[in-house]
């Protein structure tokens, strides 16, 4: 199955859930597949959608899904374990696993030897294919207007009434 594909089939099932996608193209096919404000795209930083969608997870009854990388998940494997210990009942953890760093060119992982479904928490590995979809185009949200749509979607402000995106740029 194509990585797309996977994507596609797990968004048909969404209704209000909070979407944390990994850095690269997952996060960008997700984009083509079904942008939502309640999509957050972690444009970037590879290996933060996990700890990102933990912390969702712990402060909201909403339900949270997390779209992975095997790549991403290996390089936060703290977070895996982490998530195993919490158990959030409000938590699902996808990894796309194609063996590979798809995103910068296939470069072989070791996902093969892991068992990220024991380590982790409410962990569902779907194997797909390596290689990325042709022609899909980068997400237009810069980052601050990226995490200002997915608060507002949330529906949380800062304690000052800034959203947190803008308190960060202050330093
Ligand atoms: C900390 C960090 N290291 C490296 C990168 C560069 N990078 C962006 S996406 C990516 C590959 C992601 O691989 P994986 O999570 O397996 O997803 P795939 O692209 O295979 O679907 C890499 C190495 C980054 N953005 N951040």
């Amino acid at each position: 199955m194509r990585r797309i594909e996977a994507i596609r089939q797990i968004m048909a099932q969404v209704t209000d859930e909070l979407v944390i996608a990994t850095t690269g193209m997952i996060s960008r096919e997700l984009y083509v597949v079904r942008d939502r404000p309640e999509n957050f795209y972690m444009c970037g930083s590879m290996g933060c959608a996990l700890p990102i969608g933990l912390g969702l997870a712990l402060c909201t009854d909403r339900r949270v899904i997390v779209l992975d990388g095997d790549g991403a998940a290996l390089m936060s494997l703290g977070s895996l374990v982490l998530s195993r210990y919490l158990a959030l009942p409000n938590l699902v953890h996808y990894i796309l696993d194609n063996g590979t760093y798809a995103s910068t060119g296939d470069q072989p992982t070791c996902s093969r030897s892991v068992d990220f479904e024991a380590l982790g928490h409410n962990v569902k590995v779907i194997r797909v294919e390596p290689g990325n979809e042709p022609g899909i185009p980068r997400i237009p949200y810069n980052p601050r207007e990226m995490l200002q749509r997915f608060m507002q979607a949330i529906g949380h402000r800062s304690e000052r009434g800034t959203a947190v995106g803008e308190r960060s740029h202050q330093g």
